[in-house]
């Protein structure tokens, strides 16, 4: 039956800051669809908050604290849960920061966190999964990219220089070890109401939507944000065998935003 390709029963998953927000709606999915999940973030708060809600759910989650920027950290989390586990299935390279600020305003070290969170955390995380995935004869990673993949917008050059680095580090993992029947593909959310939003859809004084809430319903056919649960079918379909032939490809669940000009004023 086709939707049994759609199943990951039996199957473990990593979503890398999954405490909330989109890790938290994909690390919900995968369960749903039948997996074990772990997740990681960096606040103890976050954390407990998390596997309260995801055991509220009856997901039996695992939590790591884990800044996904130390490879100490990260390399020890993989090792627990592959001696726990015998294996990870599935890894969602998740966890991402932004900042909004002019670049020539940008201070050097806020530039270089957003890429060592956005893009190199996506790099030690995989290359810590990799291994144990070539020896279980595939595995599934899947990198949450972004419009900033493909557009760039005022404020946003480091996140949007690390979403397009990530673009083509998952092409890259497709290319180097899609042989070991590990499929790699990125995940590009259009804009989604979660925390890393909140400032973008602030309502104006008066009660009326902030102008980027104009300007981004206007941008997307949709006419509308994107909802975490709009992302919960395409990453299981990521997860899953039923994408098993797909590699190295960005799955845009953006309203149609990239293939708009946007509605003439
Ligand atoms: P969010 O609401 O800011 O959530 C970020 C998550 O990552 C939290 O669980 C956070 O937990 C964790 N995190 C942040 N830095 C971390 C670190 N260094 N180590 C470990 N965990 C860390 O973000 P979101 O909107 O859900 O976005 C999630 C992903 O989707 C990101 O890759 C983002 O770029 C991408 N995305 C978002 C949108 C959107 O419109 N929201 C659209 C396209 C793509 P702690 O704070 O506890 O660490
Ligand atoms: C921004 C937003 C975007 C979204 C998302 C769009 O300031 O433009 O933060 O970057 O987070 O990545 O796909």
């Amino acid at each position: 039956m086709i939707l049994d390709s759609f199943s990951l029963k039996g199957k473990t998953a990593l979503v890398t800051g999954g405490s909330y927000g989109i890790g938290f709606a994909a690390a919900q999915a995968l369960a749903q669809a039948g997996a074990e999940i772990a997740f990681n973030c960096r606040s103890e708060e976050h954390l407990q908050t998390a596997l309260q809600a995801y055991h509220a759910e009856g997901i039996d989650a695992k939590g790591f604290l884990c800044d996904v920027t130390d490879e100490t950290a990260v390399v020890q989390m993989v090792d627990k849960l592959q001696k726990e586990w015998g294996g990870i299935d599935i890894l969602v390279n998740n966890a991402a920061i932004t900042k909004r600020v002019p670049m020539i305003q940008m201070d050097t070290a806020d530039f270089r966190r957003i890429i060592d969170v956005d893009l190199t955390a996506a790099f030690l995380v995989s290359k810590a999964v990799l291994p144990s995935m070539i020896q279980k004869g595939g595995g599934k990673i899947i990198n949450i990219c972004s419009m900033m993949s493909e557009l760039g917008r005022e404020t946003v050059s480091a996140y949007a220089a690390a979403k397009g680095g990530l673009k083509m580090l998952t092409r890259n993992i497709a290319s180097e070890y899609g042989a070991y029947n590990i499929q790699c593909n990125g995940l590009g959310p259009g804009y989604i109401a979660t925390p890393q939003t909140a400032p973008l859809r602030e309502p104006q004084p008066d009660g009326s939507p902030s102008p980027f809430e104009t300007f981004l319903c206007a941008r997307t056919p949709a006419g509308r944000w994107g909802t975490v649960d709009d992302l919960k079918g395409p990453i299981v379909f990521l997860a899953s065998e039923a994408s098993n032939f797909v590699n190295g490809h960005i799955l845009y669940v953006d309203g149609g935003i990239l293939a708009y000009l946007g509605k003439q004023p």
